[in-house]
């Protein structure tokens, strides 16, 4: 047990050196096409924000949060319904290759929460969803806020720095991810790579400092030794991966 706690805090005093080697890599081809589409709406001051009905968020001139994100990947190629409700994008993407990742702690500081985001995450909560955009960006579609069609001021589509708490203290609940294929086993963080930052993340979830559901995609992938626990021995066996002294046996298995 001291062996092990000792192994654990060198293996984080090292491990904590190596952040920031994992950065901003591009999203998916199809997913960057998404994200293309969002930036154009939103530099697009014709469109602006209203939610009143269907009609009035179809992109004619406006959209709502919902409307635009869905907008974005159904002109990009998702077969998904450009006028979802925030309610109804989980249960839509995930029927076109999105896993609804639920287990990253918003609450958490930017620095650390940050790390778990991927460009082209969409970020979701009760009534509200934006696209991350990596580097600490996002698009959103906001408010209205000039009271017409359009965005007379710039600010109802934009273009803004990330945020994780908003004014009313709610923060994001989960994020919507497309992957072309499936993470390999030992990619704790989900950005389809094995390195000493997957082995971070299962040491934490280890030890209780973050919080992995069963049944996720991620408690799959963390479980790189397929025993049923995240242990230690995963991240042992995950930091090994990373610097190329083994691999882990098989692929992730979904329920
Ligand atoms: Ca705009
Ligand atoms: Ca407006
Ligand atoms: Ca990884
Ligand atoms: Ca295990």
């Amino acid at each position: 047990m001291r062996n092990a706690r000792r192994w654990t805090s060198a293996a984080l005093a090292g491990l904590f050196l190596c952040l920031g080697c994992v950065q901003a890599l591009a999203a998916p081809e199809q997913v960057e096409k998404a994200i293309e589409i969002a930036v154009a709406i939103a530099e697009d001051d014709t469109h602006g924000y209203s939610s009143y009905a269907d009609y009035s968020r179809d992109g004619d001139p406006d959209y709502d949060c919902a409307s635009f994100v869905c907008t974005a990947f159904a002109e990009a190629g998702f077969d998904v319904y450009p006028l979802n409700n925030v309610g109804s994008m989980i249960g839509d993407f995930t029927e076109d290759g999105f896993f609804y990742i639920a287990d990253i702690d918003f609450s958490t500081p930017k620095d650390e929460h940050l790390e778990l985001l991927l460009r082209g995450d969409i970020l979701l909560k009760d009534g509200h969803t934006e696209l991350y955009l990596g580097d600490r960006m996002m698009v959103g579609a906001h408010l209205d806020y000039d009271d017409q069609p359009g965005d007379s001021q710039g600010n109802e589509i934009n273009v803004r720095s990330y945020y994780a708490k908003a004014y009313d203290g709610s923060v994001w609940e989960g994020v919507l991810r497309y992957y072309e294929t499936l993470p390999p086993l030992g990619d704790a963080d989900l950005d389809g790579e094995i390195s000493a930052a997957d082995a971070r993340y299962a040491l934490r979830a280890a030890v209780g400092l973050e919080t992995v559901q069963e049944n996720t995609l991620r408690f799959y992938v963390a479980d790189a030794d397929k025993n049923g626990r995240i242990e230690a021995a995963d991240a042992r066996l995950i930091l090994r991966a990373a610097v190329g002294l083994e691999t882990p046996e098989g692929t992730i298995t979904l329920p």
